[in-house]
């Protein structure tokens, strides 16, 4: 069920490509284009510029959504060469946005010197950069054999995307300084004479440089800018920037329905995630082992704890899928999930949850082990097989059980069914607030971050553990719901469908 709605991908299947140099030196005159206008029904060509390392390829990352996009380093010049993206509408499979990453324009003050010193000044902006890109030095050809001039083929590379491209998003440092390099850099792009939007990125590292840039980029007629940082990821930023690139466009229904497809699309993958969850909890309310007092339970215990470490996992990975971040073990910037794959079963755990068993509620309640043990035709707890292993852990009804003979149902106990419940919350909004450029393992702890009260561990709890929701109550009492009980995944994932449905509702936390 989870696996068709998967195929709600925002972003595109294909490959990018690298541009062959040249595609996107249109020959036309760019004085007989009219650029402030996007025919209906084409893609908005958006150049993403700015320095090296400013986070342009990162931010690429972030919104097709897409782990493996490009190069990102903390190094000059790992982009090379222009790169082609696009975002499709995932309903129509329309190209609504064709995004370029760029190289970084290594040496704008160098390129503005040439080209104040080779381009008269009474020509227009696009006339002045068109000689530039006819000139030697835009091809890189006459590095090899002179000294003298400068190979500027990589900023060449830049200028002839942006002079193809119906605007541009200009990506800030936020942690930089205004400096002059900054500034011809800017002065380049407004001879481009298409609309740009400042971008800023590292907005999560400080702020301290945002209003001097906003002051500069203010005499430079850029009054909008945008915040957006590609690893904290939120998505009311991703609409703000959409947004405002609208605002600068005369016909702006490509980001219109674009917007309209995100916002639908962020809707459903909340849902179907908590979906993915509710359906992962029931099927672990639901799996139950029957044995007899006499039998040895110890190995039936293992087994069941194990069932649920790996359906944990398994769920895990279908909910990292949902968001596009894959498999740990293939990733590119491979994803840590330590924090979420602690023991379940860990006592400590629990209790760093905020979360407590108690010895009172069920009589047979295998303290420690996250297992209830109910007597099948009787209220009361264990046999003597469980009180001389499971030692001080037990409650102290081994002594009465001694007495009785019979069959015991084991059941996953509701601390645990609560701290996975917690856990799974926690690891879906740590995945809706992680950019897909971030590659930094620690973040991957929502609630550590996030919690405004440090006192109060249990901010993700959905229920008190002592008051499950009904769902999972009756779960207990479905082993047919259970793939984990029964081996039929299928079959036990069909019956448990609309009781997933109705849990999932309770999980919604945003
Ligand atoms: N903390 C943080 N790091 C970022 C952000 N954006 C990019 N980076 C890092 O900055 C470095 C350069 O990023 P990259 O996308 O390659 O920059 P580009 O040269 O402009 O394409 C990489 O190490 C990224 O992981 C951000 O918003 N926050
Ligand atoms: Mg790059």
């Amino acid at each position: 069920m989870n696996q068709d709605n998967n195929n709600n991908s925002y972003m595109s299947k294909q490959p990018t490509r690298l541009l062959e140099e040249n595609a996107y030196l249109d020959v036309t005159p760019q004085s007989a284009r009219a650029k402030t206008t996007i025919g209906s029904g084409e893609p908005l060509k958006l150049a993403v510029v700015g320095h090296t390392n400013t986070g342009k390829t990162s931010i690429l990352r972030t919104l097709l959504r897409d782990v493996y996009f490009g190069e990102v380093k903390n190094e000059a010049a790992t982009t090379r060469h222009v790169e082609r993206a696009q975002l499709i509408d995932s309903q129509t499979g329309d190209v609504l946005v064709a995004l370029y990453d760029t190289p970084g324009l290594e040496d704008a003050s160098g390129l503005m010197d040439w080209l104040e010193d080779n381009t008269a000044s009474r020509r227009d902006g696009i006339e002045r950069l068109q000689q530039f890109l006819a000139a030697d030095i835009a091809s890189g050809a006459t590095a090899s054999y002179s000294s003298e001039h400068e190979d500027y083929s990589q900023e060449a590379k830049v200028i002839r995307q942006l002079l193809a491209s119906d605007m541009a998003v200009y990506v800030i440092d936020a942690r930089e300084p205004v400096l002059g390099k900054y500034k011809d850099e800017l002065a380049i792009l407004s001879w481009a004479a298409i609309p740009v939007m400042p971008v800023f990125n590292f907005t999560d590292s400080q702020d301290g440089n945002i209003d001097a840039w906003q002051t500069m980029l203010a005499r430079r007629n850029l009054h909008i800018s945008t915040r957006f940082d590609s690893v904290a990821f939120e998505f009311s930023d991703e609409m703000r920037l959409w947004q405002n690139l609208a605002t600068m466009l005369t016909h702006a229904e490509m980001l219109e329905q674009l917007m309209q497809r995100r916002t639908e699309d962020w809707a459903l993958l909340y849902d179907d995630a908590n979906i993915i969850i509710a359906d992962f909890l029931l099927n672990v309310a639901a799996f139950v082992r029957e044995i007899n007092d006499d039998d040895d339970p110890m190995p039936i215990l293992q087994q069941m704890q194990e069932a649920v470490r790996q359906s944990e996992r398994a769920m895990q990975h279908q909910l990292l899928n949902s968001y596009k971040f894959y498999d740990n073990a293939v990733a590119a910037t491979p994803l840590e999930l330590k924090a979420y794959q602690q023991d379940p079963f860990d006592a400590e755990l629990l209790k760093s949850y905020g979360i407590r068993t108690t010895s009172g509620a069920a009589a047979g309640a295998l303290l420690g082990l996250g297992i209830d043990a109910a007597a099948l035709g009787t209220t009361l707890g264990l046999g003597t097989a469980l009180g001389g292993i499971a030692g001080g852990l037990l409650s102290n009804t081994g002594s009465i059980a001694d007495r009785l003979s019979g069959v015991k149902r084991l059941y996953i106990d509701p601390a645990t069914l609560t701290l996975l419940a917690t856990r799974a919350i926690d690891l879906h909004m740590a995945l809706r607030h992680r950019g897909h450029a971030a590659t930094d393992a620690t973040q991957m702890s929502y609630s550590n971050n996030h919690s405004n009260d440090d006192d109060n561990p249990e901010s993700m709890k959905p229920w008190s553990t002592h008051k499950l929701p009904s769902e999972l109550k009756k779960a207990r009492s479905k082993p047919q719901w259970s793939s984990l009980s029964s081996g039929k995944s299928e079959h036990a994932q069909t019956l448990r469908t609309d009781a997933a449905w109705s849990l999932s509702r309770k999980l919604e936390r945003l």
